[in-house]
């Protein structure tokens, strides 16, 4: 595959705008700013952040002030709400032709390993890859334990088995969440091999401790973070852009 993956990375490593919420939680987690999607395209545009995160639709329905705002577009591929329970299963809701017409430089797709449903996932994820492959298109995937199957197991633990699974599946890059542990961080990454780690943001935490958190990550050897509500439901989202780029590239 020719490397694109310079495309959405600086010096190799990276700073990406999440902002898939709308659909995985809702819109209980914004406020009449952040409502609203060219809110996001500001922040991206404002704080040169390497890649902004959408579904479709928004990709879609803002398509122009994307294009204008030159900040590189990743499309989710697939996504669902938090209504139905159970053991989760996300399903594709876009392809990776539609994603390149809309103007995506890479594509995302969420895994949840240890769900009951995690054979659709992994089937759906190997077409999707093979396609984005052909078409020069760098795939993350975020990769998240879930499901009644891995109750009581140690979540640190399993972020080197996300990891690996990245590697295993052919992702240019895995999506994460970091469990706490700095030691098994370092494990996961090493897991990985020459797939890339980004950890996820989580909820919206106290600056000090995001700070302190990001350093560990990029201590274990990850690229960086895709990161949605410990930017854009902060006060000031562009004084922690920039903190998070000074902690990802001066480390
Ligand atoms: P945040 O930084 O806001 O946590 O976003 C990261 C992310 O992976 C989003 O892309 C996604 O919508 C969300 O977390 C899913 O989180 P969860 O499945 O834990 O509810």
């Amino acid at each position: 595959m020719k490397n694109n993956l310079n495309k959405i990375l600086k010096k190799g490593r990276a700073l990406f705008l999440a902002y898939d919420q709308g659909l995985e939680h809702g819109p209980t987690d914004f406020n009449d700013d952040n409502v609203d999607p060219n809110y996001i395209i500001e922040i991206a545009k404002k704080a040169k952040l390497n890649a902004m995160i959408f579904q479709k639709g928004i990709a879609e329905k803002y398509r122009k002030e994307i294009r204008k705002s030159n900040i590189p577009l990743i499309i989710k591929l697939n996504g669902k709400t938090n209504l139905v329970k159970g053991d989760p299963v996300s399903k594709q809701l876009c392809t990776v032709r539609e994603a390149i017409n809309l103007g995506a430089v890479a594509v995302g797709y969420t895994i949840y390993i240890g769900s009951q449903h995690e054979s659709e996932m992994f089937r759906e994820f190997e077409k999707i890859q093979r396609e984005a492959h052909k078409n020069n298109l760098p795939v993350i995937t975020w990769i998240y334990p879930r499901g009644k199957s891995i109750k009581g197991e140690n979540k640190n633990k399993l972020m080197a088995y996300a990891a690996r699974t990245g590697l295993e599946l052919g992702a240019d890059i895995i999506k994460i969440k970091y469990e706490g542990n700095p030691k098994e961080l370092e494990w996961a990454v090493e897991s990985a091999g020459k797939t890339r780690v980004v950890i996820a943001g989580g909820i919206k935490k106290d600056k000090k401790e995001l700070y302190k958190q990001v350093k560990e990550i990029m201590k274990a050897g990850c690229i960086g973070l895709a990161i949605g509500r410990n930017i854009w439901q902060s006060k000031n989202p562009l004084e922690i852009s920039n903190q998070l780029k000074k902690l990802i590239w001066n480390n």
